[in-house]
This record gives C-alpha cells, sequence and structure tokens, in this order.
C-alpha cells in the first residue's frame, strides 16, 4: 500500500486526541511526539505535526493527503478539501458576544460596530447573510480583551464552556456555527492512496463504534428471557448459552454506555443476576 501523509496538531488541543485516535487503531509511531514528522512500521503512515491553522492549506497543496482539525479551520480557509469523517471530539461553537451590560437588541445591534476576530471569512459571510454592515478587526490571538483594551465593540470567537466570556464581561448573543475535529482530505489523491484511505477510516470508523458501547453479559431464568431481550437495546439478536443450572441462560448482547443506567434496574426486576459489563475494543460489524 502507498504511504499515506497525515497531518495533525503538533500542540494543542486537537494534538492528544489526534494521537490517541492512530494509537486506538494500532498504528504505532515510530518516533515520540513533538516531533516534525513520524512514521509507522505496522500501517503506511507518516504523521506531519504541524500548525492547526495550517493544515487546511498543506492537504489542499498536496504536501499531506489527510489532516484532522478543527472544522472552524476549514470553514475559515476554505481551501480545496473535503471533510470526509467527524471525530466526535473538540466541540465548540464560533460566536458573537458583546459586552455583559450592554442591551441586545437583535442581530442589527451590529450595525456599524467594530468586531474582533480570528475567523473575519466565516464572520464576513453571516454578516452578508445578514445584511449587516461591520468593521471586521483581525487579530489572530486573545480575541477575548478585544473590547476591553478599546479595540473592537464586540468579539466573534470559539466558546465551550463559555467561562472566558464571562470572565471578560461579555455575553453571547449569536451562535454563528458549530465545530468538531474532522478528517480532512486533499481533492485529488491517487487511487492507490485511496486504498491507504479506506483501510484508515476503516479503522477510525471501527474504534468510533465501540467508543461507549459495552458488552454485556448476565444470567436469566429462561422463562424471563423474552421479556430481558426486549428491555435490551442490543445490536442484533443476542446470545443465548445454556447454563449447567436446569432452566436457566447465560444471555450476551451489546449496549450503549449511557443506555445501561436506565435499563438495569429493569433487568434486575425481570430476573437478570451476575450482570457483567465489558469494555470493547474493537466494533466491527
Ligand atoms: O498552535 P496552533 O495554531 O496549532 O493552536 P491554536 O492555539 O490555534 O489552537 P488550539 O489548540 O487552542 O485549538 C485547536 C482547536 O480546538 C480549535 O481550532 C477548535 O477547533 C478546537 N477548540 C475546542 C477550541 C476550544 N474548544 C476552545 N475553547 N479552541 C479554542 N478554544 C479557546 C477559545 O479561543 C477561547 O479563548 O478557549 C477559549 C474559550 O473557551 P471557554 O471554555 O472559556 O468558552
Ligand atoms: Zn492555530
Amino acid at each position: 500500500m502507498v504511504t499515506l501523509k497525515v497531518a495533525i496538531q503538533k500542540s494543542g488541543r486537537l494534538s492528544e486526541k489526534s494521537l490517541d485516535l492512530i494509537a486506538e487503531c494500532d498504528i504505532k509511531l515510530s518516533q515520540g511526539k513533538r516531533k516534525l514528522i513520524s512514521v509507522s512500521d505496522d500501517f503506511p503512515i507518516e504523521v506531519l505535526f504541524l500548525r492547526d491553522d495550517d493544515i487546511p492549506k498543506y492537504v489542499s497543496d498536496g504536501v499531506a493527503d489527510l489532516g484532522i482539525v478543527g472544522e472552524n479551520e476549514v470553514l475559515e480557509k476554505q481551501k480545496e478539501v473535503k471533510v470526509i469523517k467527524r471525530l466526535g471530539f473538540a466541540h465548540c461553537r464560533l460566536s458573537l458576544a458583546i459586552p455583559q451590560d450592554d442591551v441586545y437588541s437583535g442581530i442589527s445591534w451590529f450595525q456599524g460596530k467594530r468586531i474582533a476576530t480570528s475567523y473575519p471569512r466565516i464572520l464576513d459571510g453571516f454578516l452578508k447573510k445578514n445584511g449587516i454592515n461591520a468593521r471586521i478587526e483581525e487579530i489572530s490571538g486573545s480575541v477575548e480583551i478585544a473590547t476591553g483594551i478599546g479595540l473592537a465593540d464586540s468579539i466573534f470567537d470559539i466558546v465551550s464552556s463559555g467561562s472566558t466570556l464571562i470572565s471578560n464581561r461579555l455575553k453571547e448573543v449569536e451562535v454563528v456555527c458549530h465545530s468538531e475535529a474532522v478528517i480532512i482530505a486533499g481533492l485529488a489523491l491517487s487511487n492507490e492512496k485511496k486504498k491507504t484511505l479506506n483501510d484508515f477510516i476503516f479503522r477510525t470508523d471501527t474504534v468510533q463504534r465501540s467508543k461507549g458501547n459495552k458488552y454485556i453479559l448476565l444470567n436469566a431464568p429462561n422463562d424471563k428471557l423474552e421479556k430481558i431481550i426486549s428491555i435490551l437495546p442490543g445490536m442484533k439478536s443476542p446470545t443465548i448459552m445454556p447454563l449447567y443450572e436446569k432452566g436457566w441462560s447465560s444471555l450476551h448482547s451489546v449496549v450503549n454506555e449511557k443506555e445501561f443506567w436506565s435499563i438495569v434496574g429493569e433487568l434486575k426486576e425481570n430476573g437478570a443476576e451476575g450482570i457483567l459489563v465489558i469494555p470493547i475494543e474493537k466494533m466491527i460489524v
């Protein structure tokens, strides 16, 4: 298989989880993190460690074939790349925020105002769509202090818990878009590279599917099995095996971690005993 070059963030909010994903795919990288390039002996992959802002460009230029990056950077950079998979981590939103004490009258509040941001393109698109004429002050970091130092009347920035806004006496008034980590790919991958890509995506799908799911084993009297099966939301039909003790069976199935706590009481009420819940490492359907 042809080697695939994957760009991930060198250091920051996405780096650890990106490396975890690669490791969970059973791909071991040759060198420690924080190097410029790492290779793997057991999968045709080369990992490039870059700044997240640069990843869409490197992928569209073909320097890297794939990238793991925040969707916000993809939307902002407007490079020729396609999002091929959402990864379910680094969730955040891009929002407009104004000083806490200002009365917010709706989107027209922004008419004629100065808005500081590191995401001028996304903001510009939003303002145009809403017919707002405002001045965008592009800055590369510490956007949240822009109103306090008199650089702008409001800000447009990433919000996660909202505590940065609160500690800077700002309030979130418009959510413009949501973001999470995604895998992006270049538009012109060779067929050979696509094969490696499919293999890599298959592995990531397998890892993601297993997350949040648990293998459940329990014992139950045979006359209660039907009821217990109707409680279990399982993947397909559960496996039933007879126990040595007559009239009893062992039932095996897969449950979602979140659902487990809401059904465990009902399982017990209906005669389930010796319930075991075991982590699943890989799940292939
Ligand atoms: O050095 P490099 O350029 O690679 O890194 P960076 O500093 O630009 O990015 P980094 O590591 O801060 O973030 C990488 C990606 O993580 C972002 O592009 C988003 O996709 C995602 N992400 C998720 C976040 C946040 N959550 C987040 N909370 N990125 C930044 N923040 C910052 C935000 O800028 C603000 O200052 O956290 C603050 C807000 O957080 P709350 O929780 O106080 O609301
Ligand atoms: Zn960055």
